[in-house]
């Protein structure tokens, strides 16, 4: 991210989330979600490349304990492809929730990647969904611009941002999160969890204040 400008920018900025749905007031509020937005404003002009992440469900969609008689949000259940959270409705398509927080200054990003849209399939990360099968591409695309390098941002960071900074990692990149640079949702020891998942797989844990 040093070299923005240049030839051989292998850096990108993956924001993920930074969702009014996220937010005080959204469908599934995390605490501070809303101060997250003056810290990315800081760090994204000193990236070239940025991606963002925006969650994106059907109102019918199954990670959505309203879609469960009988079944509270923050149960879990077990669906085909494993145990899913039942979160409150949250970033419904084309609504407000779903929004990207307007107060992002972000409008040199390259790509939006849409995630969770499939009914019966949920997708924390950015690269692979809840099958662990089915990609959104995300991984095809760095590579083909020549990305190796990524610093993630944004919401939450125990679920969304932690599963797709283990997948980059899976997928070969070298990965940062800027932990100032997002907020967790903390739901039975996920943050701490997360925390040390990511460590042992890599993740470089940074300030937004010492990027490199
Ligand atoms: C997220 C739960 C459900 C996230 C998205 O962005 O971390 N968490 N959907
Ligand atoms: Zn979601």
């Amino acid at each position: 991210m040093h070299n923005r400008g240049m030839e051989q920018d292998t850096s990108a900025l993956l924001v993920v989330d930074a969702q009014y749905g996220f937010m005080p007031g959204g469908g599934l509020p995390v605490a501070e979600g809303d101060a997250i937005v003056p810290v990315i404003n800081r760090v994204a002009p000193r990236f070239a490349n940025v991606v963002l992440t925006q969650d994106w469900h059907p109102a019918d969609h199954v990670s959505f304990a309203a879609n469960h008689p009988g079944r509270a949000p923050f149960e879990t259940i077990a669906l085909p492809y494993g145990e899913q959270v039942l979160w409150p409705v949250h970033c419904v398509q084309g609504t407000r929730d779903a929004a990207l927080h307007e107060g992002l200054r972000v409008d040199h990003a390259q790509l939006i990647v849409r995630k969770g849209f499939r009914q019966g399939m949920d997708s924390y990360s950015a690269f692979v969904e809840a099958d662990r099968r089915t990609t959104t591409g995300l991984a095809a695309w760095l590579g083909a611009r020549g990305i190796t390098r990524l610093w993630l941002c944004g919401l939450a960071t125990d679920y969304c941002v932690a599963w797709s900074a283990l997948d980059a990692r899976a997928a070969g990149f070298e990965v940062a999160v800027i932990e100032d640079a997002c907020r967790a949702i903390d739901l039975d020891g996920s943050l701490a969890r997360a925390w040390a998942d990511m460590a042992a797989a890599g993740v470089r844990r940074v300030h937004s204040g010492n990027l490199h």
